[in-house]
């Protein structure tokens, strides 16, 4: 078997343990904007990042046909209205390499990847409650003792092999869309498998079958996938959007799930939107009114029997036991004509499952599907996986592992109670993945950022959860995600841990909306950090910051 990765360059180790005020994990939307805004506290800080390259998701993820699924007007930075003004998005739907191209920008433009070491994971964090400090250790030996540890981490970044049998034996190449290569893999006319039909699977499919000699898709559960078509950006709507940027992001804020929905007003009155993306979905009726979600279906039904042309096809296309809203709604461009390729096969697996991965391919208790390349559009270990594959522990040398095991607890999802200083952004507990990343990116950079700096005020150093306040917290991210097809006793997403063999089923993130959710954390600030332990400097004897001059902002 050859796993295809993408390639690393092999920066050395650094020399001795690096005396520093703050690492940030990854240099994704999250990790280039926790350096911005640390570095404006004047703190010394240390990016780290696997990738060779700034980007996150947007760096890992360059599978043929990946694009974002919200409008480009609404997933960009607000943090800097120069930044909002000079950049143009081509489409109104953007594709992975304009994203990574305007990351690439940011980085450059605030002069973040000085700071950034390329090419290096994290493997441990290990709090010394002696010192007050993180030792934060890399895969090579590097270490860090910082008073802050950003965890910039992502919640889609922990890509999911699942262990199917014999996957070791498998003679030809197999790739994860999560861990896609730069320089690509050969697909041309070979004989191509793809496991998993979720938003990966569906943008990867109908761009693989323009390529690949002959196309298998395995789908274990069938998704509810609605057309959108990116268009390229209308210069007059781009121009309007760049004139009210102000009202686009305080309509995004004050909204369910960080979208503003921001349209033109039309001549008649009655606003056009330019893309709606996932955020069609936006439409909380759907979510709250089974009668309503359930009319949806059969019209989703319908649009599929429409667009196939083998019936069979049509109905293993078809979702029947699980409510639109319960996964991700993926938005797809010609995803269902694609089984109308003679070239393309439909593996429902419901009808029997994979029982291994041969030599020569994929077999199933239908039989086998030979297979020269083998891309896992199989998903991740979302929102709790990319923190417990690194070897955290709090006080008490107690793991997050173990604290974690029977579903993720943090208070607000920004501290988790026993890892002080540790903070997590979009972690679980937060509205995260049912919302517009980038909103609640900013938020919680914002709020860590201002938390530090209260801290310095205030002589202060270390910052952890009341464990009660997390209980009480953990409880009202359960209920109030209770009656919704998020929950639905049918439903088994990532939301649930449930692509996840041996994962609680515990649903993580917080769907009480991102306007509700900035209300209570700016409450929480104004009541003096409530349900936070704060603690002096002067406790531990060890001076809160570095002596280092405070960074005049640009
Ligand atoms: P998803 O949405 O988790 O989809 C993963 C897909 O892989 C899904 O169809 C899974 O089926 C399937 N899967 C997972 N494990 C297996 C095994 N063992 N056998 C067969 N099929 C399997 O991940 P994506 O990368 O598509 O999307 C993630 C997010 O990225 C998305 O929400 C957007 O925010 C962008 P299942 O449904 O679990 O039966």
């Amino acid at each position: 078997m050859t796993v295809v990765h993408p390639t690393s360059t092999s920066p050395a180790r650094e020399p001795e343990v690096a005396e520093l005020d703050a690492v940030v994990v990854g240099a994704g939307l999250s990790g280039l904007y926790a350096m911005y805004r640390l570095r404006r506290l004047g703190l010394r800080v240390r990016g780290i990042e696997a990738g060779d390259g700034v980007g996150g998701t947007w760096y890992w993820n360059r599978y043929p046909g990946c694009r974002c699924d919200l409008p480009t007007i609404e997933y960009s930075y607000s943090f800097d209205a120069e930044l909002e003004q000079e950049w143009s998005f081509p489409e109104t739907m953007s594709v992975q390499p304009e994203i990574e191209r305007y990351l690439n920008h940011v980085a450059d433009r605030f002069d973040l990847r000085r700071d950034f070491r390329f090419g290096v994971r994290v493997t441990a964090a290990t709090y010394d409650e002696s010192t007050g400090r993180w030792i934060v250790e890399t895969n090579l030996g590097d270490r860090y003792a910082v008073r802050w540890c950003v965890m910039a981490t992502g919640s889609l970044s922990a890509p999911n092999l699942p262990p199917i049998p014999g996957i070791d034996s498998f003679a030809g190449s197999i790739v994860h869309t999560g861990l896609w290569p730069r320089e690509g893999v050969e697909l041309q006319g070979k004989r191509v498998g793809v496991i998993g039909t979720g938003s990966s699977g569906m943008q990867a499919i109908p761009k693989i079958a323009e390529v690949a000699g002959e196309l298998t898709v395995f789908q274990r559960t069938p998704n509810y996938a609605f057309p959108v078509r990116a268009k390229p950006t209308d210069p007059d709507f781009e121009r309007y959007v760049k004139a009210n940027y102000r009202e686009l992001r305080a309509l995004q804020r004050g909204s369910r799930f960080g979208i503003s929905g921001f349209t033109r007003p039309a001549a008649d009155g009655n606003g056009e939107p330019q893309a709606v993306g996932a955020g069609a979905f936006a439409d909380v009726s759907v979510l709250s009114d089974p009668v309503i979600n359930r009319q949806m279906q059969d019209l989703f039904a319908r649009m599929v029997r429409k667009r196939v042309n083998d019936e069979a096809t049509a109905d293993a296309l078809i979702p029947t036991d699980y409510p639109i809203g319960c996964k991700r709604p993926v938005v797809e461009a010609g995803y269902y004509e694609t089984f109308n390729q003679e070239s393309v096969t439909l593996v429902d697996l419901r009808q029997g499952g994979i029982t291994e991965i041969t030599a020569t391919g994929v077999r199933t208790e239908q039989g086998d599907y030979p297979c020269d390349v083998l891309v896992f559009a199989t998903g991740f270990d979302a929102l709790t996986g990319p923190l417990t594959r690194i070897d955290v522990r709090g006080r008490d040398g107690r793991s997050l592992r173990a604290k974690w095991a029977n579903g993720p607890r943090a208070y607000l999802g920004l501290v988790t109670a026993g890892f002080p200083n540790l903070f997590l952004i979009t972690g679980p507990g937060s509205p995260s993945v049912l919302s517009n990343m980038v909103v609640s990116i900013e938020q919680h950079v914002d709020w860590v950022a201002e938390a530090i700096e209260h801290m310095r005020s205030n002589g202060m150093a270390v910052m952890d959860a009341d464990p009660n306040a997390e209980d009480g917290w953990v409880d009202q991210v359960h209920d109030v995600a209770q009656g919704t097809p998020w929950t639905a006793p049918s439903c088994n997403s990532f939301y649930l841990g449930a692509n996840i063999e041996g994962k609680a089923r515990v649903f993580m993130p917080y769907v009480g909306g991102v306007a509700q959710y900035r209300a209570e954390c700016a409450e929480v600030v104004k009541d003096g950090y409530r349900g936070f332990v704060l603690t002096p400097a002067i406790a531990d004897g060890v001076p809160p910051f570095s002596a280092s001059p405070m960074v005049a902002p640009r």
